[in-house]
């Protein structure tokens, strides 16, 4: 599910997250980048243009330049934007009470999912403990009243049908009639879709939506047609006024493009997604949720936050230099230990960072050790942890006891720690590596 713009965006982010000072050319080709993204994902056009001009508005507006961690605030306006997008919050459906009947009508072009989709939200609905009835109303193929009986079976929900009746209209007055007299509450109406929007349809759709009065109508639309499911859900919108959309097929979708266009383009709410073929496969329409799916990354938001929260740039330049003169002692070791548990857990945290999901090796982010460790340096006097070499046969024995480890332990984390130290000297001498660090944490090189 989004596969293709997710890594897209996950290479343009990590660019620009490696960045420690951003200039307005800098979002400018990011920008670009951005919209060739969406572009390609089949976003609608306008939206693209829109969606581009408001970021560079804010990100040249807001302080994004003289941020501390610029590249990760740029992301997360990029990110705060396509959550508006996509409609921002959550909507939900609008049915009423149990004590009254609430009638959702669903319409759509052929196979955009109307039928599946029908027998998907009872069953939903049933969970709510809502009592539903569906009525086939698509009398046009002789196989889609039949389809609709098939999966009302499965679904364990009763289906309203007549043989003998061509009018779809007829059969949705009665149908509301026959729920009423069983008290039904919730009533899901399936409806004949054409390949193309024609006015014969439109005019049925009316007819219908004017008898049965429905508090949802619901447009059922394939998101793998990407920006077209937003042309025809406006279509649909001009002529019978729809309150949201399902969109269909969304497992199948890896560009993105039909959600992201959608509310832009018609106004109205994408409400509900369907996720895959089976009965349980429809899922409420979270706009955060798909937005850091399509940007690739668990939770830049957070991170940018917390990130803030933890670090602040003097205290990073003050390690970057610690680290060049290898003067990193077992306290400086233990001070980031007590950072990242502060920021959760350091494999959440590489999680949230774009482009870093699966490259670490599960080894280094041992959780466990890192306890170990902690209560290893816990251990030590002062003395110890400004000089580790200090750190005898005797000593090292003490240190086990007192940690409730094993001199093992202890030897394992003073070579990791002399180690790291090597490394870090390396590292600090490598400008380029020292940025990607530096960024990810907050600071400037
Ligand atoms: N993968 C996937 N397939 C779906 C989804 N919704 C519907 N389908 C499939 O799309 C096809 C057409 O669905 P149908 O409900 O008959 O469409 P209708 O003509 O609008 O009633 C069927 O093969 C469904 O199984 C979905 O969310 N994901
Ligand atoms: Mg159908």
């Amino acid at each position: 599910m989004l596969d293709g713009i997710s890594k897209t965006f996950t290479d343009i982010f990590r660019r620009i997250s490696g960045k420690t000072s951003i200039s307005e050319k800098n979002i400018q080709d990011t920008v670009d980048e951005i919209k060739i993204a969406l572009l390609e994902a089949d976003v609608n056009l306008r939206v693209v243009r829109r969606f581009v001009n408001r970021t560079i508005e804010e990100a040249k507006g807001e302080n994004v330049l003289r941020a501390v961690s610029p590249g990760q605030q740029f992301i997360k306006l990029v990110y705060d934007k396509m959550v508006q997008f996509l409609g921002d919050e959550k909507q939900e459906l609008n049915l009423k009470g149990p004590d009254t009947q609430s009638v959702i009508l669903l319409l759509g072009l052929q196979g955009s999912g109307k039928t599946t989709t029908a027998a998907k939200l009872a069953v939903k609905l049933k969970r709510q403990e809502r009592r539903c009835i569906m009525i086939a109303a698509d009398l046009v193929r002789p196989a889609a009243v039949h389809q609709l009986q098939v999966l009302g079976e499965q679904a364990g929900i009763e289906v309203y049908t007549e043989k003998n009746e061509s009018n779809p209209v007829k059969v949705v007055k009665n149908g509301l009639k026959y729920g009423k007299k069983l008290q039904f509450d919730t009533v899901i109406i399936d409806t004949t879709g054409r390949l193309h929007i024609d006015e014969e349809m439109m005019n049925q759709l009316a007819d219908i939506k004017k008898v049965a009065n429905p508090v949802e109508t619901l447009l059922v639309a394939d998101a793998m047609t990407g920006q077209h499911a937003a042309d025809i859900a406006k279509n649909f919108n001009d002529k019978v006024e729809l309150t949201g959309v399902i969109l269909s097929k969304f497992d199948s979708d890896t560009r993105g493009g039909a959600a992201l266009s959608l509310k832009t383009v018609t106004g109205t709410p994408i409400k509900l997604i369907g996720v895959g073929e089976k009965l349980e496969d429809l899922d409420d329409f979270y706009p955060d949720r798909i937005a850091s799916r399509i940007l690739g990354m668990g939770d830049v938001v957070s991170l940018v936050e917390k990130a803030q929260e933890t670090f602040d740039v003097g205290e990073v330049e003050q390690l970057q230099k610690k680290m060049a003169s290898a003067s990193f002692t077992l306290e400086d070791y233990l001070d980031q230990f007590r950072r990242v548990k502060k920021m959760g857990s350091l494999e959440s945290l590489m999680k949230m960072i774009p482009g870093m999901q699966g490259q670490f090796d599960q080894d280094a982010i041992d959780e466990k050790e890192m306890k170990y460790e902690e209560a290893i340096i816990l251990s030590m006097t002062p003395v110890e942890r400004k000089n580790h070499r200090i750190i005898g046969p005797s000593r090292r024995k003490r240190i086990a006891k007192g940690s409730g480890t094993s001199v093992f332990n202890v030897n394992k984390l003073l070579k990791k720690f002399e180690k790291t130290r090597l490394i870090m000297k390396k590292v600090a001498k490598n400008k380029k590596y020292q940025e990607k660090m530096l960024s990810q944490f907050g600071g400037t090189a």
